[in-house]
């Protein structure tokens, strides 16, 4: 069996307990062994992340650049190695894994070259003979808590500017993908970061988590992941006064109008509600469609769907990869039923579906009928679940769209210029997008939502500054 893979803390591995990280295409299949640490060593990680902060948040922006780049170049020059790390612990497909790492260097890349452009503003006071400087500064230590479903990017646009900026970092990734955050972290630490800058703590939300959460040495916290578990990050964030990002939820609707192009509007159903199994907060969830169009928009996904292949995410035909585990999968085909039993009209799939290997696949599943009431079409499901919701014209369309909790994106589908700028000025999302799915977005501009989506300043692109500094402004007489 090879060496367990461990947490990095202070610049050195440290074992413990470890856990299997297996296969979601095939439960045989084990990727690794990897180690869960334990609350004692999460703060002995947070105890090293502060004491390396005064160096490193005055480091040069050279030494920054260097790190960034050198993992930018390693990301990318491992690609293929790195995307099938990805695609066999995360079930995405290969194709998709291999685009996430690519991602995830260019974010690095990204802040490399942020690195060196830090800068401010120099202006005079309104008294005469004073001056104003206006400067960002690096927070302090930053927790870093990350979901399962990026294994990669959501990693790295939240460790990529934290080093930026100057911060040191306690990274908590998801418990079922230990795999792709350890390789990540194996490269920063061999790009050149001084001890205690960036420390790993593989394991449970219930122990890592918590202990990071409950610390207060961390004065910044960036998480991805459930409303609930955000909800309580923010609530003791609060009682610490502590700066917080949130990334939650979602239930994206994607707008058909009859003026759209079905070709478009189908392409963006089909890969915005079931690409990546359907497990991304930007998945559209909703589908409202004008009634004029509804019957020719489900043929032709009904069409596209059967055609669409899932199977091992490393095959290299597999265009729908597994769910990601049991737990998940029960919890899909636990909303399949409520789906039925609330009345909407399952179209197509739904089923498990079964493959050479034992694994968690589910055929992606379209509820038509759907009234904006129903559960499946106010919860998340983070799965591959779509449900169809008739409506007369734009206006019922818009009002629809955004009469649901969350706000993260909000996509149409329409050739009217007039509904386009609409949509866009009224929808109430964080992302809107026009003739383009709800979810894969760019790495370089703002990413976040509205509601209970998101909660604190923007991640990604120059507006990741916000969260990750603190603006400090200077008076000087002379
Ligand atoms: C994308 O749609 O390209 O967890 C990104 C998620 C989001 C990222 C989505 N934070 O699904």
């Amino acid at each position: 069996m090879p060496e367990p893979k461990m947490n990095l803390i202070d610049g050195a591995w440290i074992t413990g307990e470890t856990t299997p990280n297996i296969n979601p295409s095939d439960i045989s299949d084990v990727i690794g062994h990897y180690a869960r640490a334990s609350a004692d060593q999460a703060e002995d990680a947070i105890a090293a992340a502060k004491a390396a902060f005064p160096s490193w948040s005055r480091s040069g922006p050279l030494d920054r650049h260097k790190v960034l780049r050198a993992a930018a170049d390693e990301i990318l020059a491992r690609k293929d190695e790195l995307g099938r790390l990805l695609a066999r612990e995360e079930g995405k497909t290969l194709a998709e894994g291999i685009g996430e790492t690519v991602r995830a260097a260019q974010i690095f890349d990204f802040f490399a070259g942020e690195a060196l452009r830090l800068s401010g503003e120099a202006l005079p006071s309104i008294r005469p003979g004073v001056g104003v400087e206006i400067t960002r500064e690096p927070v302090g230590v930053v927790g870093i808590i990350t979901p399962w479903n990026f294994p990669i990017a959501i990693p790295a646009w939240k460790i990529a500017p934290a080093l930026c900026y100057g911060n040191t970092v306690v990274f908590k990734p998801a418990d079922l993908v230990p795999g792709c955050a350890w390789a990540l972290v194996d490269i920063l630490h061999r790009a050149g970061l001084p001890d205690g800058v960036l420390n790993l703590v593989m394991g449970r939300g219930s122990v890592v988590g918590q202990a990071i959460v409950d610390s207060p040495d961390v004065a910044a916290l960036t998480f991805t992941g459930s409303v609930p578990t955000g909800a309580a990050l923010a609530a003791k964030s609060a009682e610490l006064m502590r700066k917080v990002q949130l990334e939650m939820g979602g239930k994206n609707p994607f707008v058909v109008l009859a003026d759209a192009d079905l070709d478009v509007a189908v392409d963006c159903v089909v890969q915005g509600a079931f690409f990546s199994t359907g497990q991304r907060c930007t998945a559209s969830s909703r589908i409202i469609v004008e009634e004029a169009v509804q019957d020719a928009f489900l043929a032709r996904m009904t069409e596209r769907m059967s055609a669409l292949r899932v199977g091992d995410a490393l095959a290299p035909d597999t265009q729908i990869g597994p769910v990601v585990d049991e737990n998940q999968l029960n919890q899909n085909e636990g909303y399949i039923e409520i789906g039925k039993a609330e009345g909407a009209r399952l179209v197509t799939g739904g089923e498990r579906l079964k493959r050479e290997t034992d694994g968690f696949f589910q055929a992606p599943a379209l509820f038509a009928d759907c009234t904006n009431q129903m559960r499946i079409a106010r919860e998340e499901i983070f799965g591959p679940v779509a449900a169809v919701i008739p409506v007369k014209d734009y206006d019922e369309a818009l009002a629809v769209a955004n009469d649901t909790e969350f706000g993260l994106s909000a996509g149409i589908a329409t050739t009217s210029l007039k509904h386009a700028t609409h949509f866009k000025r009224n929808a109430e999302a964080g992302m809107v997008m026009v003739n383009l799915p709800t979810a894969g977005v760019d790495f370089h501009v703002p990413f976040g939502g509205r509601k209970a989506s998101s909660l604190g300043s923007r991640e990604q692109g120059r507006y990741a500054a916000e969260f990750f500094t603190t603006v400090k402004t200077a008076y000087t007489l002379a």
